[in-house]
């Protein structure tokens, strides 16, 4: 009986040993959880097998085998799970390592758009008034008539007053604004002169469209109301905006027209940029191009508002900004500004 219990602890220093010894080179999760069936399993496991002997066993002889069978159960156990630490512990090293990325690589440039020619012309019209002291300030685009044309002293027979002309929200009362005036007249109405300010927008008029015509399209308006205002200061504010916009040799030169809201008003060419003043296709052999309209404010719109008309003079201009992008890049199609075509608005 002795020699069987030692030839049984024997065996078990043996598993013991040959159980550590081939784990020590397992590189492999998946072999270890192999190792542990073979070892540790609990239905086919070496260590379970030597168990099994226990029941043939004296009763002096099993506590020492149990005790040394536990013994080395619980050694392999805590070897293995030390292993499997230290191999998780290395696939994540190396899997740090292949995923390895250099954040000092240049990143991926992405597509980057621009402003549309219409807003960047807006933008540059409005500034240049502004480095003259004018303020932007922009209105509803949906009016009441009597800020769209009442109040700008626009007779009821005047062709723009025409039903077919205008876009109604609500015939008679409520319509999509044709010019940006009316929003002059509210700041009129909100503050006391001086009054300096520009104001850019979408307006809309019911025509039929062609190559320079469209049924919305932008303007920008100028409006300046003070003590002292003459026709000269006017002219002299639009010749420096022409120069700024279309180059120092610019010219301008008015013409005498009508505009219900000015007296007097006028028709403001400058020389022709494309030709300077030599006579091309873009002036049609003028020399000259039409780009806005202005004159001194009628006194019955600073009555209006009111403004005492004996003390106060004002000066108004107003320009449509498709017209002058157009004179500016070149273009014969005003269409091309709303056709949202990429290989056209890439170009700028
Ligand atoms: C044009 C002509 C013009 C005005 C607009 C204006 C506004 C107020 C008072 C007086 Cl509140 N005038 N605006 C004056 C003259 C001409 O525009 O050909 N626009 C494209």
């Amino acid at each position: 009986m002795i020699g069987q219990l030692e030839q049984l602890l024997g065996q078990l220093d043996e598993l013991r040993e040959r159980a550590i010894a081939e784990l020590g080179p397992i590189t492999l999760l998946s072999d270890l959880d192999e190792w542990d069936i073979r070892y540790l399993g609990r239905n086919k496991g070496e260590l379970k097998n030597l168990s099994a002997i226990m029941p043939k066993l004296s009763k002096e002889e099993r506590p020492v085998v149990g005790q040394r069978i536990n013994a080395v159960k619980s050694e392999l156990e805590r070897q293995l799970s030390a292993k499997r630490e230290n191999l998780k512990q290395q696939e994540m090293i190396a899997a740090l390592e292949q995923e390895r990325i250099d954040v000092t690589l240049p990143g991926r440039a992405l597509p980057v758009g621009h402003m549309h020619p219409i807003s960047r012309t807006i933008r540059e019209v409005t500034q240049i008034f502004e480095r003259m002291g004018f303020s932007v300030v922009q209105g509803r685009e949906v009016e009441t008539d009597y800020y769209n044309f009442q109040a700008l002293n626009v007779p009821a027979d005047h062709p723009a007053r025409d039903m077919q002309d205008t876009f109604w929200v609500n015939p008679g009362q409520i319509l999509l604004r044709t010019h940006t005036s009316p929003m002059q007249v509210r700041t009129m109405k909100e503050t006391e002169p001086p009054v300096r300010v520009v104001v850019p927008g979408k307006v809309y008029r019911n025509e039929a469209v062609d190559a320079t015509h469209e049924a919305m399209f932008h303007q920008i308006e100028g409006l300046l109301v003070d003590e002292y205002c003459t026709m000269a200061d006017l002219k002299g504010c639009l010749e420096r905006f022409a120069q700024e916009l279309f180059g120092i040799d610019t010219k301008i030169r008015f013409r005498g027209s009508y505009f219900p809201f000015t007296e007097p008003s006028a028709e403001v060419d400058v020389t022709c940029s494309s030709c300077h003043g030599e006579g091309c296709r873009v002036c049609k052999y003028s020399g000259w191009l039409e780009v806005l309209g202005a004159g001194m404010v009628h006194p019955k719109l600073l009555r209006e508002v009111g403004y005492d008309p004996t003390k106060y003079r004002g000066f108004a201009f107003g320009m449509g900004v498709e017209r002058i992008a157009m004179l500016k890049y070149g273009l014969g199609e005003i269409r091309l500004f709303s056709g949202n075509d990429l290989r056209f608005l890439r170009q700028f």
